[in-house]
């Protein structure tokens, strides 16, 4: 029998997942799912995560030891870093476009805002508190991050993808500059077969990927429901306005924008980009986190979109960690929702800031689950929006934040297949392997 393609593989998992969730919530079964259903997907996710830090560092390593030379990398880097600043500006602006058209703060009674923001307190004071930590550091921080002190550190859960990328960079550029070629040869060779050997370890953890999205789903919808699925409801309905306005405004971004930047910019049909593309997004779905979903990411560029390994280990593990266009049109339209929910009218200048500082807390957030809810806080300190605000969004944060994710990971892919196609690194016709 055919082998199913993997993306009807997982979304066979996430409908399943949905439905069992949903009955679940109903039966009273919250227990049964959180004992015997989330550790699947739990496991999946470390599995994801076990095999994303070897990947990019063998990957990177991999891409830079067959580059030229040096300028090609700089001009790789420019590229892409310049890439990525456009289409976080360009979400930031339709995000802003959306919630200033359609308004969706003005549907709120003062009631049941004040009732949201003392039920959802604690869950507020803990983001601010998580912020303030981002704060605390000076503006040059996040540079002093980059640079790892262990790469041990760095390669462990907690650890900071951008000191894995810092190091890859260095060991591949060190590499190139060894002045006799040949006493490296072995250690490109080895580079080379361990980048194949790691795509093939992608291939057999997606095996179980449709028992993860299952167990993720399912997991995602009890804890959705919560205790009393009717408050959820009610809570959504006043909600739905402000989610739809963040659902057009990241459907914008798959739908136009992307497609648009494909056409002029790599001649890069849609479809095929989709097709090719899917399960990776349908992963980020259901995962949350573009970090958890870089491995399948990585392999769907170079094997179904032709992008070269120089390539892609460059353009998407940065991507993963400094490009999400998605929270940035999601930060943007949150902190006017909530001006809007207070009564604050946030004149033009206010709003360019909201540009600025959406553009730079999506660089900083990480790519895991709820990060950019986090990072909102910065935003709304920056527009003087009150951050108990944070509050009236929590209930339907989790499923914006698999929406946002699937933007994130759409945009990073958009780019390394436009940087492939103007570095002449984009093979039209990739084989399978
Ligand atoms: N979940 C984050 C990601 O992995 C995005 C976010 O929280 O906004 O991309």
């Amino acid at each position: 029998m055919k082998k199913l393609a993997l993306h009807w593989q997982i979304l066979i998992g996430m409908f399943l997942g949905i439905i069992y969730g949903l009955l679940a919530s109903n039966a009273g079964l919250q227990a049964f799912t959180s004992d015997w259903i989330s550790p699947f997907g739990t496991i999946f996710i470390n599995m994801l995560k076990m095999i994303a830090v070897p990947l990019v560092l063998i990957s990177l390593i991999n891409g830079v030891s067959g580059l030229k030379d040096i300028s090609q990398l700089s001009s790789m880097g420019g590229k892409t870093i310049g890439i990525y600043l456009v289409t976080t500006v360009i979400a930031v602006s339709i995000g802003l476009v959306a919630v200033n058209l359609i308004q969706p703060g003005k549907s709120f009674s003062k009631e049941t805002r004040d009732q949201m923001v003392v039920e959802n307190q604690q869950k507020a004071s803990q983001v601010e508190q998580s912020a303030n930590a981002q704060k605390e550091s000076g503006p040059l921080q996040f540079l002093v991050d980059m640079v790892p002190s262990n790469i041990f550190d760095s390669a462990s859960d907690n650890g900071n993808m951008l000191q894995v990328i810092f190091f890859a960079l260095l060991f591949g550029i060190a590499l190139i500059m060894v002045p006799d070629p040949t006493k490296v040869e072995g250690i490109k060779n080895f580079f080379d077969g361990a980048n194949e050997v790691i795509l093939k370890m992608v291939d057999i953890i997606m095996l179980y990927a449709p028992i993860g999205v299952f167990a993720l789903l399912g997991n995602i919808m009890v804890d959705l429901a919560g205790d009393n699925p009717a408050a959820a409801a009610e809570i959504l309905k006043g909600l739905a306005v402000y989610a739809i306005t963040v659902i057009i405004g990241l459907a914008v971004m798959i739908f136009a924008v992307y497609p648009l930047f494909l056409k002029f910019y790599a001649k890069f049909s849609y479809r095929k980009f989709f097709e090719g593309l899917a399960p990776a997004q349908l992963l980020a779905f259901s995962t949350s986190s573009s970090a958890a979903t870089l491995p399948l990411t990585m392999e769907r560029c170079e094997e179904k979109l032709g992008v070269s390994n120089k390539v892609a280990s460059f353009v998407l593990p940065l991507g993963a960690t400094i490009n999400m266009d998605g929270t940035s049109c999601y930060q943007a339209i949150a902190a006017v929702f909530i001006a809007q929910v207070y009564g604050m009218d946030l004149g033009l200048s206010a709003q360019l800031t909201i540009v600025m500082t959406a553009t730079l807390a999506s660089i900083g957030s990480a790519a895991v689950p709820g990060a950019g809810i986090i990072m909102l806080a910065i935003v709304l300190g920056a527009v003087g929006v009150p951050l108990e605000g944070i509050s009236l969004i929590f209930a339907v944060d989790r499923p914006l934040d698999m929406c946002r994710t699937v933007v994130n990971v759409t945009g990073d892919a958009t780019v390394a297949t436009i940087v492939a196609y103007t570095e002449g690194e984009l093979n039209p016709n990739p084989i399978e392997k």
